[in-house]
């Protein structure tokens, strides 16, 4: 035992003078795994590991072990690991997961989630998602109350966060599987299955191939896994996040409609084309590129899903009849018109599109028609009503609103059934682990209000990742008196008061151009972007671009964002004739979805038409963030890196520039300095010895940890000095009655107290950790 520890003395890593406290406590308990020659053998093995001697790079699981940790031996090993086909890789308090972009069954096999779910200590086997989502599980009890958990999976588009998340789901539905009583019951399906089956109805009407991703979310989702005091899932409540509706009537070149369409076209009988007006082979201009992909080949999976969450199939026809509807409308066009005062005549040939959209969506032909082609105005003290025909331009602006208007209400609409397929009641619910799913980083050629609000969200999380992280970690140490040198990282907090903070910012700026409402608001916005902000760090200067456009400096690189459009874009004008032409549809579904209920009149008569709307697409979005964020500050966070090895999604492909540029701009060579010099509060003691993981918010307590190891007491292990790579403590004279380690005050948290421990090498321990034994280490015993 004393060897044991002798030999761990000298190493400067405060986590493996845990697991050695550990191994001795184990064997104390009599629960030693292997021979004591074994155990060795092992540690020294850890030992060697850690140091990095000879362990080749694939084999280092942790990059805090990479020596020295730079952003090329970061490079350097991820790239040997991804080499050999391992693509988990943990780096400090966050999982790095290279996409693989090939699928690996084993990988995600039941069995091996439940290899996780058993195992004591689930870190000391490989790196996985699987960790995370069991580590987060078993955090969620503690002593007094579960505690909220979130996963926050980030990674630029097409970096793997949906399919992560999707992996943690079935994770969760394998290890936390609901009540058994739910097993008897033949009508209501296991509420596991139905979460899950959540997945594919929401990927295929919110997710879209894109030049980045052939399965790119158009929404951000953040679903709720809600678990009783058992720990089983009862439920779960999904939140979705600003759902790009301009796709379904405008896709940028090479891109698609959302996957819906195709699969509709694809997968629909004889008889349902009939019904839908669907003729094999017509072309509709909502859905370019109709090549074959994979993801429309998943109507019935779609159609199955859906089923199970209630939605039966007349419904789904409704649905399916009004998508039809809309692309026989996108196939609507006008021509200009020879007499301003007369309406835009229609494109030959495409009458019969209006007739079989009308028809397809329950609406009066003409009025489908005149409410794309005639304005209606109010004007005058009277509040007159006159009528104005509409310029090609705005003809086709219109037709657009009324598509985006009816896809993103039906949206919404599923979501909320599908909430109300899943969620449980408050009271069968203590705690829920979050998962957090947003779209990832963008930047295209072109690059407007869509990619402005994802771009934001993912800067917040950034923010969220810094402060929660890079930032407090740090402050923290200060605060507490130990001697560190400052880990300098990229803090985006410029980028963030460039784009939302006060008096002046991209977004005000562009919400005060909507108020103002002016003719050429497209112009202005580009002139007060370029004076009131001049000079900010990160707007980037614009000398390339002929086109009125300026660029943002984010952290994951710049984007060029065209000016055009912006202002309307963030308005999102209904005009009050197409609510109130979706209230005339005979079709359930609409009826449904636009009620033609007196308060929503009075709402429209509010709204007015020449009025700028009281709240913003920018504002709604800035407020749901804000909302999503106190969230999760409200939750211990875990932290899942996606990287994508290449961008043309290519296995056994790893592009040293593209993935350098990933590492750099999430900031991980900071984290990993900062975890790897850091002491270890993190997963400390349990990852350690027991199978929990005690994170920032749940700090092991300087009591928990002299009772966790009170029973080491005895042993007395020669003091070692120096340790090498820690700094020297500050000391205090203080004594606590019962804490005393080597005959230092060890009142400061747990960190301190670690390097205290490290710096003596001595212990004297008292009772073992309740949160501990609560966490499930008592089956050590
Ligand atoms: P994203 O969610 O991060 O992009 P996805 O999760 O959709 O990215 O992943 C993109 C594609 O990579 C998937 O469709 C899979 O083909 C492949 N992929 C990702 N992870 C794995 C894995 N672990 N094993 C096998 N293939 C994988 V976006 O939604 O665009 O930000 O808005
Ligand atoms: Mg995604």
């Amino acid at each position: 035992m004393t060897r044991l520890i002798d030999s761990t003395a000298c190493v400067c890593d405060a986590q493996l003078w845990l697991t050695t406290l550990e191994h001795m406590l184990q064997q104390v308990n009599g629960h030693s795994l292997g021979s004591d020659a074994q155990d060795r053998a092992s540690l020294k093995r850890d030992l060697r590991e850690f140091l990095g001697g000879e362990v080749p790079l694939h084999q280092l699981d942790d990059l805090t072990k990479v020596n020295p940790v730079t952003l090329e031996t970061v490079l350097r090993c991820l790239q040997a690991r991804y080499t050999e086909d391992i693509f988990y890789t943990n780096a400090g308090c966050t999982l790095v997961a290279l996409n693989p972009f090939k699928h690996i069954p084993q990988l995600y096999a039941p069995e091996l989630m439940q290899e996780y779910h058993a195992a004591p200590q689930p870190q000391k086997l490989k790196p996985h998602i699987f960790t995370v989502g069991e580590q987060t599980y078993r955090n969620v009890k503690s002593l007094m109350e579960p505690i909220n958990q979130s996963i926050v999976v980030s990674g630029e588009s097409g970096a793997g966060k949906t399919w992560t998340s999707r992996c943690l789901m079935k994770f969760y539905a394998v290890v936390a599987a609901s009540p058994t009583s739910c097993e008897n019951q033949t009508t209501a399906e296991r509420i596991e299955q139905r979460i899950l089956n959540s997945n594919p109805v929401m990927e295929a009407f919110g997710n879209a191939c894109t030049l980045r991703n052939n399965n790119s979310s158009r929404f951000g989702k953040f679903i709720q896994l809600q678990l009783n005091r058992a720990q089983q899932m009862t439920g779960a409540a999904v939140q979705t996040y600003l759902l790009e509706k301009t796709r379904v009537a405008c896709q940028a070149s090479s891109e698609r409609n959302f996957h819906i369409f195709y699969q509709i076209c694809k997968g629909a009988t004889e008889d349902e084309r009939l019904q839908w007006y669907l003729p094999e082979g017509t072309a509709f201009s909502w859905l370019p590129n109709p090549e074959s992909s994979l993801e429309e080949d998943g109507f019935e999976v779609t159609r199955e899903a859906m089923l199970h969450l209630g939605i039966d199939t007349p419904a789904q026809n409704n649905i399916f009849k009004v998508l039809a509807g809309l692309l026989h409308l996108g196939n609507v066009h006008f021509v200009d018109s020879e007499d301003e005062a007369q309406p835009c005549p229609l494109m030959d040939g495409t009458k019969v599109s209006v007739r079989t959209s009308a028809l397809l969506l329950q609406l009066p032909e003409n009025m489908l028609l005149e409410s794309m082609q005639i304005r209606t105005i109010k004007a005058g003290k009277q509040q007159q009503v006159f009528q104005k025909p509409c310029s090609r331009a705005e003809c086709d602006t219109r037709r657009d609103c009324l598509a985006k208007l009816i896809y993103a209400k039906l949206f919404d609409w599923l979501v909320s059934v599908i909430n109300s397929s899943i969620c449980a009641d408050s009271s069968s619910w203590t705690a829920f682990i979050g998962l957090l799913d947003v779209y990832g980083f963008e930047s295209f050629p072109d690059n407007s209000l869509e990619q402005l609000c994802i771009n934001y969200a993912n800067e917040k999380l950034q923010q969220h990742f810094v402060a929660h992280y890079l930032r407090a970690q740090q402050e923290e140490y200060e605060a507490e008196g130990l001697e560190w040198s400052f880990v300098n990282y990229q803090d985006n907090q410029t980028c963030l008061d460039l784009l939302e903070g006060s008096p002046v910012s991209i977004c005000s700026l562009i919400n005060e151009e909507c108020r103002l409402n002016r003719p050429s608001s497209a112009a202005q916005l580009q002139t007060r972007i370029e004076s009131s902000l001049a000079g900010r760090p990160c707007l980037g200067r614009n000398k390339l671009s002929r086109e009125p456009s300026f660029v943002v400096v984010h952290f994951a690189g710049p984007v060029r964002y065209h000016t055009a459009g912006l202002v309307e874009k963030n308005k999102d004008p209904v005009p009050p004739e197409l609510t109130g032409l979706l209230q005339q549809s005979q079709d359930p579904l609409l009826r449904m979805l636009f009620p033609a209920s007196p308060e929503e009149k009075a709402q429209e008569e509010l709204c007015g038409q020449s009025r700028a709307p009281a709240l913003t697409v920018v504002s709604k979005f800035k407020a749901s963030l804000e909302q999503l964020l106190q969230v999760l500050h409200n939750t211990t966070p875990h932290y899942i890196r996606c990287i994508k090895p290449n961008s043309q999604s290519q296995p056994q492909t790893f592009l040293q520039e593209e993935v350098l540029n990933q590492l750099e701009a999430c900031g991980l060579v900071e984290t990993i300095h900062i975890s790897a010099a850091g002491f270890p509060i993190r997963a400390s003691l349990c990852s350690s010895g027991c199978p929990g993981t005690h994170s920032v918010d749940q700090a092991v307590s300087h009591q928990n940890f002299i009772e966790r190891y009170k029973l080491l007491r005895r042993l007395r292990p020669r003091a070692s000095s120096g340790l090498r790579g820690m700094g020297p403590a500050r000391r205090s004279s203080g004594l606590s009655d019962n804490i005393c380690f080597g005959g230092l005050c060890l009142q400061r948290g747990t960190r301190q107290l670690t390097l205290e421990l490290l710096e003596s090498g001595r212990a004297q321990m008292l009772e073992q950790c309740a949160r501990c034994i609560q966490c499930g280490w008592r089956r050590h015993r």
